[in-house]
């Protein structure tokens, strides 16, 4: 095995080899049987006990249904080394097995002293990774290695398939998208008879875990793959093609959670070249799959990549209110539109999209991305569970009842079920699973927030540590801080107060602050000598009227816009002064001298953990953050400069910036 378990590990608690505790499990079913081997192997792990199991009353470890329950709930109640699972189906008894092994680890404790009383209920229906991997072996915005799902365009099924699902399942994702958004090359063909086979492998591996695999397809398949002469949504042969595709798709791996499809975006075919709308696309697929309980996952990430630079009027953030908005209520039941969090893509901050408030009659789903395209890539550690947190957390005044992104996407507001949580994945086939060893505990964490959204980033870095590097107290404090303070700190020396971007084009890696500034993308800062920043109030774009009345207000009046998102919605001068008392300028400044200082500490924190850590670990870890104490410099000079020239004014403090 060339590769680690993350953080079911299980290292050894005490010593209690010799005795045997019996298990019985009255569900039935292979991921109920998953969750008994998962107890097995843990409290093996754990303390060295063997786990028998029985049919007998007087189990140990008694796993129960009650059909009352919700299907992936589940109560655990344990006392004096008896312990009782109650689950309202198998996913559930598989995450009460997981959530139990945690507890011990957390506790620290023997199992007979084990005294809890432990609940869970998702608090999304859905809970997704998504895998931007090519058939090619390569994986799009993929930082940790080669795809573990494809090589040279052949689909892998060996024992790390098992350790993935394993990993997901752990953490309460219940739904895979194997493959990229981005529908090229032999990708097109999974959808026919070339790849079932191993397709089917991987799935029965995933839905031993309670998970349901999702494959990518491309709006122009009738023509890619079909022969057509159109994919016309309206067109009754591309309607019929894809009912016929839907039947051979799901006569070959039934239980297939159905299609998820990036339309008119960045290149990608869509209704659009028929002037059709993206509801007439997502239904005919919607329609199409619907015999088989199918859904159609249809991405909002929608805007015009071919914008002029000189054009001030167009903005890309408006983009998927603009398109969405209106199709409100015209969507299937079956389909789901995947936001992204932000209006942009994936930025260190940006405000919640406001879409999120503009839809009533439509099932909605939050993309987030633990892969870290533009928060370091996996070589800065940055933990972003604390930001996904802020995200639910937001109010959108939208509705009578609750209505923070949390509600509206887990279907508490509108009582809708085709809804939830995604996350573009950070894993690849690095032995470390996610190149930073720290980068794991945004997949961990990502799991964790999308079954319980009232966990906080602490929490969840606390069990992350716990189980990943067990009871060491220097350890856990000093990677804890480290967590905490890694998300402010990369934005402390990266693109200042929401304006985004400023890094290289293509690979996104590193400053370069006109990097996209006269490119087609519709990403800019405006910089001029008197200021920066993208005007979106009423004056400017008008963006901030896509908001309900009372954050839209917030937003354009400068006296209550947050300060950190204060260029994403104004163009101020960097004589302006923020609510912190600073200038636009000096607070570009100091937070760029203070962030490099901060990842400069780290390093240093990192090097007093040496002999705590095993070699390869600190090795890897050592490796990563002295790149990131370096690279913090080369964005802070970058940046002082770049800000330095065109302003004229000098850092208030006289430290060092390059002429
Ligand atoms: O952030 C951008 C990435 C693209 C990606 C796209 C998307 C898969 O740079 O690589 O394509 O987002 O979300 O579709």
């Amino acid at each position: 095995m060339n590769y680690t378990k993350c953080w079911l590990e299980y290292p050894r608690i005490c010593d209690e080899t010799g005795k045997t505790l019996t298990a019985a499990c009255l569900l039935t079913g292979t991921v109920a049987w998953r969750a008994v081997e998962e107890l097995r192997l843990g409290l093996e792990g754990l303390y060295g006990l063997t786990l028998e199991t029985t049919a007998e009353q007087t189990a140990d470890i008694t796993l129960d249904c009650d059909p009352r329950m919700h299907p992936e709930g589940y109560n655990i109640r344990v006392y004096q080394g008896r312990c009782t699972i109650v689950s309202g189906g198998e996913r559930g008894a598989l995450y009460g097995a997981f959530a139990l092994l945690r507890q011990l680890q957390m506790e620290q404790c023997a199992w007979e002293e084990l005294t809890w009383e432990g609940k869970g209920r998702p608090a999304n229906p859905m809970r997704v990774l998504n895998h931007w991997d090519d058939l090619d072996g390569s994986i799009e915005r993929g930082y940790a290695g080669q795809s573990f799902f494809f090589r040279d365009n052949e689909v892998l099924v060996n024992d790390r398939t098992v350790a993935y699902a394993r990993l997901a399942a752990s953490v309460g994702v219940n739904c895979v998208v194997l493959n990229n958004v981005n529908v090229r090359g032999a990708a097109n063909q999974l959808i026919s008879r070339r790849y079932y086979e191993p397709l089917r492998e991987i799935q029965k591996i995933l839905a031993s875990y309670g998970i349901t695999m999702y494959l990518c397809v491309n709006f122009a398949a009738p023509m890619e793959l079909g022969g057509l002469d159109s994919a016309d949504p309206c067109d009754d042969r591309v309607l019929q093609w894809w009912k016929d595709k839907a039947s051979e798709v799901w006569g070959s791996l039934p239980g297939l959670g159905g299609f998820m499809v990036k339309a008119d975006s960045e290149g990608q075919p869509g209704p659009s070249a028929y002037g059709r709308t993206h509801a007439d696309g997502a239904n005919l697929l919607g329609e199409a799959v619907a015999p088989y309980g199918g859904k159609v996952i249809w991405r909002c990430f929608v805007y015009n990549c071919q914008q002029d630079w000189r054009d001030t009027k167009t903005d890309r953030a408006k983009a998927g209110y603009d398109f969405f908005a209106p199709l409100d209520g015209k969507f299937r039941d079956n389909v789901v539109l995947q936001i992204k969090n932000g209006p942009m893509d994936f930025q260190v901050r940006e405000p919640v999209s406001p879409l999120f408030g503009g839809l009533k009659h439509t099932n909605m789903m939050l993309e987030v991305q633990v892969a870290q395209e533009y928060t370091g890539q996996q070589r800065h550690v940055c933990y972003l569970i604390p930001w996904f947190r802020q995200v639910l957390n937001q109010d959108m005044h939208c509705c009578e009842g609750p209505s923070t992104v949390a509600d509206l996407v887990s279907g508490r507001s509108y009582g809708n079920t085709c809804c939830g949580m995604a996350a573009v994945a950070n894993t690849g086939d690095d032995p470390n699973w996610t190149g930073h060893d720290l980068a794991a505990a945004n997949l961990y964490g990502f799991g964790r927030l999308a079954y319980d959204t009232t966990l906080t980033g602490e929490e969840i870095a606390k069990e992350w540590l716990r189980l990943t590097f067990g009871k060491t107290p220097l350890v856990e404090e000093t990677l804890l801080h480290i967590l905490m303070a890694s998300w402010p700190v990369y934005e402390s020396y990266t693109a200042p107060l929401g304006i985004g971007w400023m890094v290289n084009p293509n690979h996104h890696y590193g400053p370069n602050v006109d990097g996209y500034e006269y490119a087609r993308w519709g990403t800019y800062h405006r910089a001029d000598h008197k200021g920066l920043g993208v005007d979106r109030t009423s004056s400017g774009t008008g963006y901030c009227s896509q908001y309900t009345p009372e954050l839209a207000a917030e937003y354009e009046n400068l006296e209550t816009c947050p300060d950190e998102l204060a260029l994403f919605f104004h163009h101020l001068d960097y004589t302006y002064r923020l609510k912190s008392g600073k200038t636009v300028l000096q607070h570009i400044y100091d937070t760029h001298f203070d962030g490099a200082e901060q990842a400069a500490a780290f390093l240093t924190l990192v090097e007093g953990l040496e002999p705590l850590l095993p070699q390869p670990v600190y090795q890897r870890l050592h490796e990563r953050f002295r790149h990131q104490k370096e690279h913090s410099c080369e964005w802070r000079d970058v940046i002082n400069t770049y800000f330095f020239r065109k302003s004229g004014i000098p850092d208030a403090q006289g430290r060092t910036i390059y002429p």
